[in-house]
C-alpha cells in the first residue's frame, strides 16, 4: 500500500516535528569539531524572493552535509533590520517604521520556515531589537573611549531652499538637484561621527592572504583600499610657501609642466593674482556642488582655471603655472599635484585642452623620444630622459632611486596614500541605532554612560518628509539632562549607519539575549564568553558579491578593532567566503517588475513543494554562476522526487518487474544510502521516506554513508564508443586502460569501421 507523494502534507509535518524535537538547536559539544555556517542576514523587505532562496538553499545543504560528516554545526538566522525603506514606508503610510519592520519580519519568518532549512531559530538576531542595538551602542561607546570613533566636519548634500540635509537617494539628476523643490544641491559641512577604519588599511590589505575568500572580492577590496606607494615632494610658490604634492611617479618630476590644486586647497587664494580672482571664485563655487565620485570620473570632461600664480619645481628650478581643477581632490594625497602630461592620461587631456606644454621624460621601449599623441605611462620599459642627473636611468627601479635622491637632498620623502576614507557612520535618519552621545553646553561631548544604554528610539516620532531625522523634532528624545553636570543638554539626533549594526551580527547570533534587561558595563562581554570561544569565528560565510567593499570590509575592520579592545582574540571574522551567483528570469534577464519576469518562489513551493524548489536551485548550475529560471527543469526535479517516492514505497508501478527477494538486503542498503545522500538537498522527502523505511530517529542526524573504495573497485569498465556524437558500439576493458590502446581497439570494432566508412578520425575525446 502506498500513498502518492504529497509534498504539502509531509513538508509542514516535518517542519513542525523538527521544531518540536529541537533537532536544529545547537549545543556546545567539545567532542565534535564545530562548524559555524552563516549566510548574510536578509533585510526585512517583506518578501522572500528567488535571490534569498538561492542564497539560502545551498548554504543549508552545505550545513546539513557538514552535520552528517560529524561536525557540530551552528547555522543561525536573523534580520538586518534598520534602514531607509522602513522610513519611506512610514512616511507613505503614517505608520512607525518599527511596525512595518516587525510585520515584515513575521511574514518572512513564515516564508523562511517553508524552506525547511536547519536554522537555529532560538539564536535569531534582529538588529532593530533594543536588546541588539544596546550592544551596537555599547560598541560605539567602546570605540569612542578608544579613540576609534571621533567627530569631524564632513560634507553632506544640502538643499538651500528646504534648508535640510538630503540623503543620497534624494539628490536627483546629473545636475544634482533636490528631489522635492528642484534647487541645485550644495555641499555643507556638518559635524559627523566617523570610525578610524584607515588605521587598519594595511592590515585589511595584508590579512587577505590568510582568508579563503574569492579572488574577485579580494581584488575589489584591494582597489577600494587603494594603497599607493610614492613620494611627497615640496615645491615652493612665488610667495615662498611650501606646496607639497603627492606622486606615485617621482621618476617623472622633470616632466612636470604645470601644477594643479584642488579648488578647496588652502593655498588657492594666496597664489591667485588679482586678474584671475573672479574666475577662480566662480570655479570654486561650481566644484563645491559635486562630490568626489563625480569629479573623479575618468570620462568626465576636464575643466579648470589658471590662478595666475607659479611655483618652483625643486628638481630643476623651473617656474611652472598653478591651475585649479576639479579632477584633483582635496581628500586624497595632499590635494595638490604636479602635472606630467606626457605620462599621465588626465594631465594629457588637460594640457591638450588648455594648450599647456607636454614634455616627454621616458623613452619608449624601443628608445623612442619623439612627441606623443597620447599619454604614455612608461612604467616597465624605457629609460629616463630630459631628467638631469637621472638621464639614461632605466624606469625599472627608477622610482626608488629618485625617492632616495629626494630624501638625501631634503626635497621630498617616500609616502604611502590610501584611497580608503574613514567610515562616516552618522545618518540624518530615524530608523537606526541612536548614537549614544549627549552635547552639554558646559561639559561638551558627553558619551551616554554604559549603564544607561540603550538609548531607545521613541515609538511616537512624527514622520515628515524633511530629509532630517524625526528625532530632531522629538522633544522628549532630544532634550535631556547632562549625565555629568545635570544641566540642560541635547542628545545627538543622528543614528548609526546600518552597516554598523550588520558588522557584528555574526557575534550577536552566538548569545544575543544572554544579558536581557541587565544594565551594561564597560568591561562587559557582548556575548557569552564560553559560547563565543567555542563557536567563533565564522567558518563559512556566504552571500552576494555586491557586498565586497562595504559590508565585508566593515565587518573585518570591526573585528580588528574588537581584537584591539580585547573583546576577541582572532584577526578575521570569517575564514571562508563564498559568493552565490544570480538567478535570472526565464528570459535570461535580471528579474524586475517592469520586465514582468519575476519568479515568485512561494508559487512554486505551493505547486511542487519546497524540496523540488530546493533541488531545482541546487542543480541549476555552479552555485557561483546562477542562471535563468527554467520551467521544464523544475518539472524534471519534481518527477525525480515522485520516482524516488515510488521506488521506496514499493509502488508497483515504479518497481515492475517485481524485485527478486534475493537482492533485498542490497536493495535496502541502496535505498538507505540514497535517502542519506538526498537529505541535505531534499530534507523533507528524505525524512519521510527514512521513517517509511522503519527508522525512528531523524535522517538529518545520521552519518553520511561511506564507500568502501576497495570493494567499489571494478574489474572491468564499459567504454561507450561514439561516431559523430552517436553511440555505435561498446568496449569492455580493464579500468585504467591506456588511451592509445583504447583508440586502437575502438577503431577495430566492426560497427565503428562501418560508420567510419574509411574516413580518418579528425578529433577524439582523448580518453
Ligand atoms: C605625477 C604623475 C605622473 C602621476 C605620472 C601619475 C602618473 P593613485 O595611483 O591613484 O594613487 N594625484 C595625486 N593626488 C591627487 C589628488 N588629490 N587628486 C587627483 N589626483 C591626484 O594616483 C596617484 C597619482 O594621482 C599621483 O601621481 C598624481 O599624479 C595624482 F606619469 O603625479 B601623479
Ligand atoms: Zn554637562
Amino acid at each position: 500500500m502506498s500513498e502518492r507523494y504529497n509534498p504539502a502534507a509531509i513538508e509542514t509535518k516535518w517542519q513542525t516535528v523538527w521544531e518540536e524535537q529541537g533537532i536544529d538547536k545547537t549545543q556546545m559539544d567539545e567532542g565534535k569539531p564545530k562548524w559555524y555556517a552563516l549566510t548574510m542576514l536578509p533585510y526585512p523587505s517583506g518578501d522572500l524572493h528567488t535571490g534569498h532562496w538561492y542564497a539560502y538553499t545551498p548554504s543549508d545543504a552545505a550545513a546539513r552535509f557538514k552535520r552528517m560528516h560529524g561536525y557540530n554545526v551552528f547555522f543561525p538566522i536573523g534580520f538586518d533590520a534598520f534602514g531607509l525603506p522602513a522610513e519611506n514606508a512610514a512616511i507613505k503610510r503614517g505608520a512607525h517604521p518599527a511596525q512595518w519592520t516587525w510585520a515584515n519580519i513575521a511574514r518572512m519568518r513564515t516564508q523562511l520556515r517553508r524552506m525547511g532549512a536547519m536554522w537555529a531559530w532560538d539564536s535569531e538576531a534582529v538588529s532593530a531589537d533594543p536588546e541588539y542595538y544596546k550592544w551596537s551602542q555599547w560598541f560605539f561607546r567602546k570605540f569612542y573611549d578608544a579613540g576609534i570613533a571621533y567627530r569631524e566636519y564632513a560634507p553632506v548634500d544640502w538643499c538651500p531652499t528646504c534648508n535640510t540635509t538630503l540623503a543620497r537617494e534624494q539628490v536627483w539628476g546629473d545636475d544634482r538637484h533636490c528631489e522635492r523643490c528642484g534647487t541645485p544641491v550644495i555641499k555643507k559641512n556638518l559635524e559627523q561621527w566617523k570610525f578610524r577604519i584607515t588605521n587598519y588599511a594595511d592590515e585589511l590589505l595584508d590579512d587577505m592572504a590568510q582568508i579563503d575568500w574569492p579572488e574577485r572580492v579580494k581584488g575589489d577590496a584591494d582597489q577600494w583600499i587603494g594603497r599607493s606607494i610614492g613620494a611627497e615632494v615640496t615645491f615652493h610658490t612665488e610667495q615662498g610657501d611650501p606646496l607639497v604634492i603627492f606622486t606615485t611617479r617621482p621618476d617623472t618630476l622633470w616632466g612636470a609642466t604645470f601644477m594643479v590644486l584642488a579648488p578647496e586647497h588652502a593655498l588657492v587664494d594666496s597664489v591667485t593674482t588679482v586678474e584671475y580672482r573672479s574666475a577662480v571664485a566662480a570655479y570654486k563655487a561650481q566644484a563645491a556642488r559635486m562630490d568626489e565620485i563625480e569629479r573623479g570620473a575618468a570620462d568626465k570632461e576636464k575643466t579648470g582655471v589658471f590662478t595666475g600664480g607659479f611655483a618652483r619645481n625643486p628638481v630643476n628650478g623651473e617656474m611652472i603655472p598653478i591651475w585649479i581643477a576639479d579632477y584633483v581632490m582635496m581628500g586624497y594625497g595632499t590635494g595638490a599635484i604636479m602635472a606630467v602630461p606626457a605620462h599621465d592620461e588626465r594631465d594629457f587631456a588637460f594640457a591638450t585642452k588648455y594648450q599647456l606644454p607636454i614634455r616627454r621624460v621616458i623613452t619608449g621601449p624601443d628608445g623612442a623620444t619623439g612627441p606623443l599623441a597620447e599619454a604614455y605611462a612608461g612604467k616597465e620599459d624605457g629609460a629616463m630622459i630630459n631628467s638631469g642627473p637621472f638621464d639614461g636611468t632605466p624606469v625599472e627601479g627608477a622610482v626608488t632611486k629618485v625617492i632616495q635622491w629626494l630624501e638625501e637632498k631634503n626635497l621630498g620623502v617616500g609616502a604611502v596614500n590610501y584611497r580608503l576614507r574613514d567610515w562616516l557612520i552618522s545618518r540624518q535618519r530615524m530608523w537606526g541605532a541612536p548614537i549614544p552621545i549627549i552635547y552639554c553646553p558646559t561639559c561638551g561631548v558627553v558619551p551616554v554612560p554604559y549603564e544607561e544604554l540603550p538609548v531607545l528610539l521613541p515609538d511616537d516620532a512624527e514622520f515628515r518628509p524633511t530629509g532630517e531625522s524625526p528625532l530632531k523634532y522629538h522633544e522628549g528624545f532630544r532634550y535631556v539632562k547632562c549625565p555629568t553636570c545635570g544641566g540642560d543638554a541635547e542628545r545627538e539626533t543622528d543614528t548609526m549607519d546600518t552597516f554598523m549594526c550588520s558588522s557584528w551580527y555574526q557575534y550577536a547570533d552566538v548569545s544575543l539575549y544572554w544579558k536581557k534587561g541587565e544594565p551594561l558595563k564597560a568591561d562587559d562581554l557582548p556575548w557569552d564568553k564560553e559560547k563565543g570561544d567555542y563557536w567563533l569565528p565564522v567558518d563559512q560565510y556566504t552571500g552576494g558579491i555586491e557586498h565586497a567593499t562595504m559590508h565585508l570590509l566593515y565587518t573585518r575592520f570591526f573585528t580588528k578593532a574588537l581584537r584591539d579592545l580585547g573583546v576577541v582574540n582572532f584577526d578575521e571574522p570569517m575564514q571562508r567566503l563564498f559568493n552565490q551567483g544570480m538567478i535570472l528570469g526565464p528570459d535570461g534577464e535580471k528579474m524586475s517588475k517592469s520586465r514582468g519576469n519575476v519568479i515568485n518562489p512561494d508559487e512554486f513551493v505551493d505547486r511542487y513543494g519546497a524540496d523540488t524548489v530546493r533541488g531545482y536551485l541546487m542543480f541549476i548550475g555552479p552555485w557561483d554562476m546562477g542562471g535563468p529560471w527554467d520551467m521544464n527543469a523544475i518539472e524534471g526535479v519534481h518527477r525525480f522526487l515522485h520516482r524516488v517516492w515510488g521506488v521506496v514505497t514499493d509502488d508497483p508501478q515504479m518497481t515492475n518487474p517485481t524485485l527478486d527477494p534475493n537482492i533485498t538486503p542490497v536493495w535496502n542498503q541502496a535505498i538507505r544510502s540514497l535517502l542519506l545522500m538526498m537529505a541535505p538537498i531534499f530534507p523533507h522527502i528524505s525524512e519521510e521516506l527514512w521513517h517509511v523505511e522503519g527508522n525512528t530517529s531523524s535522517v538529518h542526524l545520521q552519518r553520511w554513508p561511506e564507500a568502501d573504495l576497495e570493494k567499489a573497485q571494478e574489474d572491468e569498465v564499459v567504454v561507450v564508443v561514439q561516431v559523430n556524437g552517436k553511440v555505435r558500439d561498446k568496449l569492455t576493458v580493464a579500468p585504467g586502460t591506456d588511451a592509445t590502446v583504447l583508440r586502437k581497439q575502438a577503431l577495430a570494432l566492426e560497427n565503428v569501421t562501418r560508420w567510419m566508412a574509411g574516413k580518418q578520425v579528425q578529433r577524439d575525446c582523448g580518453a
